[in-house]
């Protein structure tokens, strides 16, 4: 094509684009390619909070606001890549939420699903569904969708948790709906401990059916993971990429704990270098023991206990331990991409 002509078509393409943009109508041939990608090309970004970095300022949002005027005391973890959209992946949120001494963060309940893990601090509580648990760090608790739940602190220390919710899916399919309850704390109708004996003891109520989507298990305690790794590492062969790795399930199905966020906790033992890594769902780290390195698209990320990482979908990674044992405690949305038959893996 000559030099004229080309300006000709282009011209006239761009016209026609303006024309048919004022009814709402775009070509796709413009975009194809940044739709329909050959592999995943994800806006999120790697990225690591070091606990001890973040922790001023959390515990300086203290002095700032209430539990109860706030109603959720929260620092946001956002991904670098996704400034001002709440999210520390594309489909994920997850923040710190500090609840001090003598405090309730008052009782609502909405259609996002979310997760605890225990970070610093011993003894405060949340309270789901009529039930309240103990929370200690390490442990991971669930919210389910749509269940009242309000949290306290009856210990003498602050608490700190990483939130994990499913917002940004929420959001995306314009689903989301959420009410107060009537008063700061909702009535406790069972004891304290009810469901780890009723669901999580390998035991199920004998007319039990698959009903809520959520795992009826909501404290999945850290001692108890911890053993059962610690009994496990000496029969199991390590895995080349994750070391001895876990998925926490709801036992009424079997499948993951929650609807929309996947669990797992990881022991990578003294000396451990993984092999090279990749899969669809971003992952959320959270280091629990140990110090170690992850080298994400060949940056390296060390870490430490208490600090949370972000590793974007598709990013080729490895972990490296650097100390006697790592414990680390994760979660995606792998449970929705296997649902939808989109989940990918990718070792070597
Ligand atoms: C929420 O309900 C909690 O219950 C934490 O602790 C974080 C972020 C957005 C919307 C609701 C909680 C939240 C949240």
């Amino acid at each position: 094509m000559t030099q004229a002509r080309q300006n000709t078509v282009s011209n006239s393409r761009a016209d026609f684009y303006e024309r048919i943009g004022q009814r709402s109508m775009t070509p796709l041939w413009e975009v194809m390619r940044g739709l329909v990608t050959p592999e995943p090309a994800s806006p999120c970004a790697p990225n690591l909070w070091r606990y001890d970095d973040i922790r001023p300022f959390i515990m300086e949002a203290g002095g700032l606001i209430t539990a109860k005027e706030a109603e959720r005391r929260v620092l946001i973890l956002e991904n670098p890549g996704m400034p001002g959209q709440s999210r520390i992946t594309r489909s994920l949120y997850a923040g710190m939420q500090l609840i001090l001494p003598g405090e309730v963060a008052p009782s609502h309940r909405h259609m996002q699903t979310a997760l605890r893990f225990v970070i610093e601090g011993s003894g405060a509580y949340t309270a789901v569904d009529g039930e309240k648990t103990i929370m200690r760090p390490g442990d991971f608790v669930i919210t389910p969708q749509w269940c009242w739940h309000d949290h306290g602190n009856d210990s003498d220390a602050p608490m700190v948790w990483l939130d994990g919710l499913d917002i940004p899916l929420v959001q995306f399919l314009d689903a989301s709906f959420a009410e107060h309850f009537e008063a700061d704390e909702q009535p406790l109708t069972r004891p304290e401990g009810d469901s780890l004996a009723r669901f999580g003891a390998g035991l199920l109520p004998v007319d039990q059916e698959a009903g809520a989507l959520s795992s009826p298990v909501f404290n999945y305690p850290y001692a108890r993971t911890r053993e059962a790794l610690e009994t496990m590492r000496r029969s199991d062969e390590w895995d080349p990429c994750h070391g001895l790795k876990m998925k926490y399930v709801n036992p009424v199905t079997g499948g993951f704990a929650m609807p929309t966020m996947a669990t797992f906790m990881q022991l990578m033992p003294k000396g451990f270098t993984g092999a090279p890594y990749r899969s669809t769902d971003g992952m959320v780290y959270v280091c629990v023991e140990g110090t170690g390195e992850t080298v994400i698209n060949g940056e390296t990320f060390a870490w430490g206990p208490r600090d949370t990482f972000v590793v974007p979908s598709w990013a080729g990674h490895h972990h490296r331990v650097t100390s006697d044992d790592a414990v680390l405690f994760s979660f995606s949305d792998r449970v929705v991409q296997e649902k939808l038959g989109l989940w990918r893996e990718k070792r070597g």
